[in-house]
């Protein structure tokens, strides 16, 4: 029916209620989760947890929410294409299911990820090392939906628009968890995901549709998406204008720039911080990613020399990798190593990335002491 083709939908996927935020950090808690705020729930994946030959368990994924979880009906449920489009339309999730589907395995990171490192202190959310997972989606090309819409000349940015909302610094109105990625970003290998690991998203992870764009820092994988929107002008709602800018201050002058890609980085995630080996063969072992291109190397520092780790796994961009490396330790004593990885266009960890006001893009070099009995 073309003129319901042509009628430009009314926003859909209104929140029918909010997930119980107390059942909400009760759930994270058993899960094994390390809550480091209830209400919105944020928590972190637990650093032994981030396994390089794998998903991460959906339950051990690591939760980042700006508001309360909202809660959707399925059935009632469509995500919205409109905007600068020759053809507005609305989906319900069976037409999407319906569409040619692709799996991607992608790593998601958020971009406050080891803020808490950096000194002196910045304002945000108290993330350690583990705003970081791993997980297998499954949905429609964002491509092949932008297709349909047909997106006018002149079109510039996507619009995303979550269901949730809320009252944010500096905004008088509430507003909902908005971000836009420029037209050729959009075209790359962007998802909109309705499966986790194989099964449905879960309701924290977005259920029943979000974003998923590799290689970004997550605050481009918009969950529970209800709308699309085709901007001809750059978006410049709280989360695109206000947050999510590094600024660093050069020669007096204030420098910004937008987040986008993750930045190299490596963990150790096994031995753990403050373990104790015997002494002998240690093998030490972790993850290591990047958002601008798979990983070369990564290397560890112990006793004063770099060493090669073996990398598990092909290469790929868009989602972590396993290492590892066996090496003795005569102890007893403390051990300390350190690791650092090199993604394939070159790019590396420096030991101290540098201090930003918002705290983003903490790729500082890990360290870790253990102990050696
Ligand atoms: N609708 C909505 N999408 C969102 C957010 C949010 O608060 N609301 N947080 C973003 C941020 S900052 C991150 S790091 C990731 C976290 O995804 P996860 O909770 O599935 O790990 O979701 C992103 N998408
Ligand atoms: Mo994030």
């Amino acid at each position: 029916m073309a003129s319901q083709v042509e009628s430009s939908p009314q926003p859909t996927g209104d929140p029918l209620a909010l997930l119980d935020p107390e059942k909400a950090s009760r759930g994270a808690v058993e899960a094994g989760l390390v809550v480091r705020r209830e209400h919105p729930l944020n928590c972190e994946t637990p650093i032994p947890d981030l396994k390089g030959d794998g998903v991460t368990p959906r339950e051990r994924f690591y939760v980042r929410n700006h508001f309360h979880i909202p809660l959707i009906d399925p059935a009632a449920y469509r995500l919205s294409v409109a905007g600068h489009v020759e053809r507005p339309h609305s989906l319900s999730l069976h037409e999407l299911r319906d569409m040619p589907s692709r799996t991607l395995v992608a790593t998601l990171e958020c971009a406050g990820n080891g803020r808490t490192l950096f000194r002196p202190e910045v304002p945000g959310e108290k993330w350690q090392l583990g705003a970081v997972s791993t997980a297998e989606w499954t949905g429609v090309p964002l491509t092949d939906v932008l297709e349909r819409a047909g997106p006018h000349s002149g079109a510039c940015e996507v619009l995303f628009r979550g269901a949730d909302s809320g009252t944010v610094e500096g905004r008088s109105a509430p507003i909902r968890f908005e971000r836009s990625l420029g037209l050729d970003d959009a075209r790359g290998e962007v998802l909109l995901a309705y499966a986790m690991n194989g099964a449905p998203l879960p309701i924290d992870h977005g259920f029943p549709l979000r974003v998923v764009v590799p290689g970004w820092y997550a605050v481009a994988s918009v969950k529970w998406l209800t709308e699309i929107k085709v901007l001809d002008r750059p978006f410049v709602g709280h989360y695109q204008a206000d947050r999510y800018w590094y600024e660093w201050e050069r020669a007096g002058r204030v420098e910004r720039e937008p987040v986008a890609l993750q930045k190299v980085r490596a963990l150790i995630t096994d031995p753990a911080s403050g373990a104790e080996r015997a002494r002998g063969p240690v093998a030490i072992r972790g993850v290591a990613w990047s958002g601008a291109a798979a990983i070369a190397r990564v290397e560890v520092w112990i006793d004063r020399v770099w060493r090669e780790a073996r990398l598990i796994g092909e290469p790929k961009r868009g989602s972590w990798q396993g290492w590892e490396l066996m090496a003795r330790f005569d102890g007893p004593g403390v051990a300390s190593l350190r690791v650092r990885a090199t993604d394939q266009t070159g790019e590396t960890q420096p030991d101290h990335a540098p201090w930003n006001r918002l705290g983003y893009g903490n790729n500082s070099i890990h360290e870790v002491t253990f102990r050696v009995g």
